[in-house]
């Protein structure tokens, strides 16, 4: 990794999932161990701050159910935006400082802001989108109206509010750099924006059948095509929930801890990977913090750690 150090963005939100908890993901992989494991690979935090909403808003903003009309189904639409709008200038600042960018979340409503901002330092940026789902519902499709099921569909400027609404951000995120790996909940919306865009999806099934090695290698020659960066956005709900019991929107038959962590060390082995989210751990779920645990792994794995 061509990188001199690593600077942290904690993103302690929660409100774009149906399950509360994520708000409490980012200490959950810090207590894991998170600085020592870096320590451990030679790379120094060079910064680590924390971007979120005024302090005890969060509850109290929290919305029932899903409502009638494109522009209200969205829940928790304003506290998501405004999210966004904080943490873009956060995560373009980091990329330009030179430091790898890690942002530790919160639910995956954040990745909008996050792209929003790495897109400002990187125009063509490629995504590795690892999760068991696409989050690409629009207003019109969402089943549950939990943004966090919508932000990759914001990323492609899908959505009412997306992407390049936020200020500073730079252009959409191109549906021929991004990849889905580790899928296996998809709503009819989401496939039918899939096949219409023709965007590479490696489902399980692809998984099961070419292995995770050629799995990883496509994923990195697809995000990498004319991209000036790639981005990986790891939900940890890709991972099967009897290795990752914390996360709010488990799917059973998903990657396996060994797969999770081969791809992560072979997207390390790549080069290629300018910044990571790791996003959806719900301590609350898992009061072992077995999740977490987990987490701090995989990231290390990115970052270059190895067995041997
Ligand atoms: N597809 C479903 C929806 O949009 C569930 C998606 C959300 N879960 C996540 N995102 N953790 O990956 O409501
Ligand atoms: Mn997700
Ligand atoms: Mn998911
Ligand atoms: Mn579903």
């Amino acid at each position: 990794m061509a990188t001199r150090g690593v600077h942290i963005i904690n993103v302690p939100f929660g409100l774009g999932a149906g399950t509360p908890g994520t708000e409490h993901g980012p200490e959950a992989i810090w207590r894991a161990g998170l600085e020592a494991r870096l320590a451990g690979l030679g790379l120094q935090v060079t910064k680590a701050e924390t971007v979120r909403l005024q302090e005890d808003g969060a509850e109290a903003d929290r919305q029932d159910g899903p409502q009638d009309g494109a522009e209200t189904r969205a829940r928790n639409r304003a506290a998501v935006e405004r999210l966004g709008a904080l943490l873009a200038p956060r995560v373009r600042a980091a990329a330009a400082g030179g430091d790898f960018p890690l942002v530790l979340g919160g639910d995956h409503s954040i990745a909008t802001g996050t792209l929003a901002g790495l897109t400002a330092h990187y125009p063509r940026l490629g995504v590795i989108w690892f999760d068991a789902h696409s989050d690409l519902n629009t207003e019109a499709t969402t089943p549950s109206g939990n943004m966090h099921g919508m932000s990759l569909a914001a990323a492609l400027g899908r959505t009412i509010h997306k992407l390049t609404d936020i200020p500073g951000a730079g252009p959409l995120v191109r549906p021929e750099r991004v990849v889905l790996v580790g899928a296996r909940d998809l709503d009819a919306g989401e496939r039918e924006l899939i096949r219409r865009e023709g965007i590479a999806c490696f489902s399980m099934h692809e998984i099961d059948k070419l292995g995770i090695a050629r799995v990883m290698e496509e994923a990195v020659a697809i995000a990498g095509r004319d991209a000036d960066g790639v981005h990986l956005s790891f939900d940890i709900d890709s991972v099967d929930p009897r290795e990752a019991p914390g996360a709010g929107t488990p799917v059973a038959g998903g990657v396996s801890y060994r797969e999770a962590h081969f791809a992560l060390e072979l997207l390390a082995e790549s080069g290629k990977v300018t910044s990571m989210e790791m996003v959806e751990v719900n301590p609350r779920l898992d009061p072992e913090g077995r999740t977490a645990a987990l987490a701090a792994e995989l990231i290390g794995s990115l970052l270059g750690e190895r067995i041997l």
